[in-house]
């Protein structure tokens, strides 16, 4: 594919004002009208053709004015269709009628089947997959559909907006007609048709307007979205409190299926979700999917003003819509549960999601200036950093100014597709403040790093804190300027105290922030009454990396009395970083394993302090990844040296702490019967927590046997098999509970992921062979997304060990896995590909495996722009 520039954004020479589209829908052949209203754009040249986008279209019409247009004044490639002689100022309608095969589409963008429901998927660029069409976010219509289909097996027929009617039309079929009064882009588009049962509710919007709420999903299926249904009520309710955004059509629609290639889809008034971020009951979802679905039908419907409403100008304003929506969602999240719990889990997924991808070949800004394949732009960096920068705005205006900027911008923006200049320009205007700085965030890629060091005088009683930043090179950007950093701090004292400074100089201050806006500063306290402990970056205030001495006894003197809960999570997590770090070493070089006792004490006087809630108690419990130590390393990783390492670490935790585990196993254990609430779920996570490190101490299987067999909600039950397949992989009981829960489970594909995803992760280098036996299974489907990201996608992304194989075993199955995943779903094999990001930071045994496994795959012929975009990068 051809390289797009955001410098060559230029406007469509013709405006769309309407679309009328008219599905006749069969599996093999379905019949797709469209009938497009255009009008030349003024000072547009009269000679200027209409280009339209098309993808693997057949075309069996073409009208001018209901005239058909004659070969001499068309062309059609591959990927466009151009129309010559067409009016100078009139509007003029363009039809066209193009075949599409349904059941063969197994790109699944389009129209496509799924367990034999017709289903769109348009978002990037999935609708000229459709029809010819202005296939981009700046061109914005009001959209009518008509749906015609066989009436005993597609009984239900939905799209986007209000229901218009529909009719029997005497042949077996029947038709709905939808219209959506709001003016949108074509990749908010959806179509689902199909024979689905249905969960139905109502809200009633601030201004007392009833909107009908509908949850479609499979005959049988109903119960397990009434969770969904309460979250969906819940965002529709926040988004007003907290955003003042009220809910636009009579009809909000969700439609669950079972092969996806994303999350889930904000298409207007009609989101279409994997079926994984719907269906929940406490025999067949975890806590964690529990958290999910809530977070994703939250993030969807607040698409709804931010995406929807409010659009981009073209694709490399994403982060418009889904940093600011990221955010939103987060924030719906922490006021849902505990904020400070939610804050170390969104930590913990940027730092091994993002900060690994902005260190890599595949880096690049949250605003990106090219691409060539836009799919592979639906990244962390664009969700989850952009909805940092978006919070760190703000964190500079504060509450009320950030609130004003947004209110500025759905007000000024309504009905527009925007710029990310557009967005920052509201909270300019609304604060009286220069952003400018501050915007390198979206155009600067990399993590940057801050160094800290302070020093006290006791005679002057003031503390300097010197502070330099640096942003390292990326792809494309070898040089970088000093960025405003946003930098909450407090200053401890001896007794936990925090100290207030009589005046602080050498930087601006807002509450809490210093602002960081030089290569290097220099921030004086005074007024300070003995040597302070700086707690830095609480809340993480700015998604950085920040290196500072401090001893052992420093950070635990902020793990133990900081007043930002994130901060003392902070604290303990960098405490064992560095001693795992040290283990690496030490395994690596064959010596000893040396614990920390500060490390273990702090861990363990975290874990039993009831003043604190169970969930953070266990996130402090949960020491740093394998891929969290490579990170925190950075070069040269022996995976095994850092999985010995940290397993010796876990060893020394669970001797010491036997005492208090099995005490929290008791404290822990659920009073009542099963609620998927945060409390409840957070004692479970404390519980669990105990429990591996308990299991971790046994010599033989018997309590983790014992702790499956009383289960009684699939965290609990996922935990235990996840703690015998681990850790005592070869025992029978093993064997027999895996055998049991595969029985058990056989016909719940969600749960069945999870057996997989399981089994993908058990450590060691022998786990490639079950990998390759379980694709053999029967349950195997290499067509769903979902079974192929739960078995191939954990195994390369979540087994640091099994994957990187010292002898590149790993790597080959992938590249052979990429190669067969390619020709039918090219997204999910882009996707799935970019677990090898880091290749580069391996020991150089494995980095040369890695490299050669890349170029076999590059070599390859027919490679999909998505998956070639993919490798060349990570090669360049
Ligand atoms: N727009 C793609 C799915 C999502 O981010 O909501
Ligand atoms: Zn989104």
């Amino acid at each position: 594919g051809q390289t797009i520039h955001l410098e060559d954004y230029r406007p469509t020479d013709f405006v769309l004002e309407r679309v009328d589209l008219t599905f006749e829908l069969d599996p093999k052949e379905t019949k797709v009208e469209a009938r497009l209203i255009f009008h030349r754009r003024e000072g547009v040249s009269p000679a200027a053709p209409l280009v339209l986008d098309g993808d693997e279209l057949r075309m069996t019409g073409l009208l001018l004015d209901q005239v058909e247009i004659p070969p001499t004044h068309f062309d059609a490639t591959d990927d466009t269709l151009t129309i010559r002689g067409l009016p100078e100022t009139a509007p003029f309608e363009i039809t066209i009628t193009t075949l599409l095969s349904p059941e063969t589409n197994t790109k699944l963008m389009g129209l496509y089947r799924t367990n034999n429901v017709y289903c769109t998927q348009c978002e990037a660029e999935g609708f000229r997959r459709i029809t010819y069409f202005p296939d981009r976010p700046d061109v914005l219509a009001v959209y009518t559909v008509n749906i015609i289909a066989d009436k005993a097996t597609t009984p239900l027929l939905l799209s986007n907006g209000n229901h218009l009617g529909g009719a029997d039309m005497g042949d077996g079929r029947h038709f709905a007609a939808w219209f959506d009064p709001h003016p949108k882009p074509s990749y908010l588009f959806a179509l689902v048709a199909g024979d689905l049962g249905v969960v139905e509710d109502t809200f009633t919007t601030a201004s007392g307007r009833t909107v009908a709420l509908r949850i479609y999903v499979e005959h049988g299926k109903e119960a397990g979205a009434s969770y969904a249904m309460d979250a969906l009520k819940r965002s529709m309710k926040w988004d007003e409190e907290v955003f003042g955004r009220e809910y636009d059509l009579d009809i909000f629609m969700i439609v669950a299926v079972s092969d996806f290639n994303m999350g889930a889809m904000e298409n207007k008034g009609l989101n279409v979700f994997n079926d994984k971020y719907v269906l929940a009951d406490p025999e067949t979802a975890t806590d964690a999917d529990y958290a999910n679905i809530e977070a994703i039908i939250a993030h969807e419907y607040f698409h709804n003003w931010t995406g929807n409403r409010i659009t981009c100008r073209d694709w490399f304003q994403l982060c418009l819509k889904e940093g600011l929506t990221v955010f939103r969602d987060h924030e719906f999240s922490a006021d849902m549960r505990s904020r400070a719990v939610k804050r170390i889990a969104e930590v913990r997924h940027l730092k091994s999601e993002q900060f690994p991808e902005d260190a890599g070949p595949l880096a690049h800004p949250v605003r990106p200036t090219k691409y060539r394949e836009i799919n592979n732009f639906y990244t962390t960096t664009v969700y989850e950093k952009g909805s940092e920068v978006t919070r760190m705005i703000a964190t500079i205006l504060g509450r009320d100014l950030f609130k004003k900027g947004m209110d500025l911008y759905f007000d000024r923006h309504d009905g527009q597709a925007v710029t990310i200049e557009d967005f920052v320009a509201c909270f300019e205007d609304a604060s009286g403040r220069n952003l400018k700085q501050f915007s390198l965030w979206y155009h600067q890629a990399g993590t940057p790093l801050v160094t800290a060091s302070g020093s006290y005088d006791a005679d002057k009683q003031t503390f300097s804190l010197s502070l330099e930043q640096t942003v390292p090179p990326t792809p494309g950007q070898s040089t970088k300027e000093p960025m405003h950093i946003p930098l909450r701090l407090g200053l401890l004292l001896e007794d936990g105290s925090e100290a207030k400074a009589a005046s602080v100089s050498g930087a601006d201050i807002t509450e809490d922030v210093i602002h960081l806006t030089k290569r290097k500063q220099t921030v004086l306290f005074s007024g300070i009454p003995s040597r302070p402990v700086p707690s830095l970056n609480r809340g993480f205030s700015a998604p950085i990396n920040l290196h500072i001495e401090q001893s052992p006894g420093d950070r635990a003197l902020i793990a133990r009395h900081e007043i930002d809960l994130f901060a003392r999570w902070q604290a303990l997590n960098a405490i064992a970083l560095d001693n795992l770090v040290a283990a690496t070493t030490q395994a690596r070089n064959g010596q000893p394993v040396v614990c920390d006792n500060a490390l273990v004490a702090g861990l363990i006087a975290a874990a039993a302090d009831d003043r604190l809630e169970p969930a953070f108690r266990s996130q402090a419990l949960t020491l740093p990844s394998e891929s969290d130590i490579a990170r925190e390393i950075g070069s040269d990783n022996d995976p095994d040296a850092i999985h010995t390492g940290r397993q010796q670490i876990l060893a020394g935790v669970a001797a010491a702490g036997r005492d208090t585990f099995n005490r929290l196993m008791d404290d822990m254990a659920a009073p009542g019967p099963f609620s998927p609430d945060a409390t409840s779920a957070g004692r479970r996570a404390l519980r669990n927590s105990a429990l591996s490190f308990l299991v971790y101490g046994d010599k033989g299987p018997e309590r983790a046997a014992e702790a499956f067999r009383a289960a009684n909600n699939m965290t609990d039950l996922s935990i235990a098999l996840t703690l015998l397949a681990h850790r005592f992989p070869d025992a029978k009981e093993t064997a027999e509970a895996l055998a049991h829960f595969k029985q058990r489970f056989a016909d719940n594909a969600l749960v069945i992921d999870k057996w997989f995803a399981i089994q993908a992760t058990v450590p060691g280098p022998r786990t490639l062979d079950r990998v390759k036996t379980l694709m053999s299974d029967p349950l195997f489907n290499g067509n769903n997304p979902n079974r192929v990201r739960s078995l191939v996608g954990t195994f390369a992304f979540s087994n640091p060990t099994g994957f990187n194989r010292a002898d590149g075993e790993g790597y080959r199955f992938l590249a052979r896995q990429i190669l067969d995943i390619d020709p039918r779903n090219p997204q999910l094999a882009a996707r799935i590909l970019t677990s090898m990001r880091s290749w580069r930071s391996l020991e150089k045994v494995r980095s040369d495996h890695a490299r050669n496994a890349l170029a076999e795959i590059a070599g390859a012929a027919n490679l999909s722009a998505d998956v070639s975009d993919i490798v060349d990068r990570m090669l360049e």
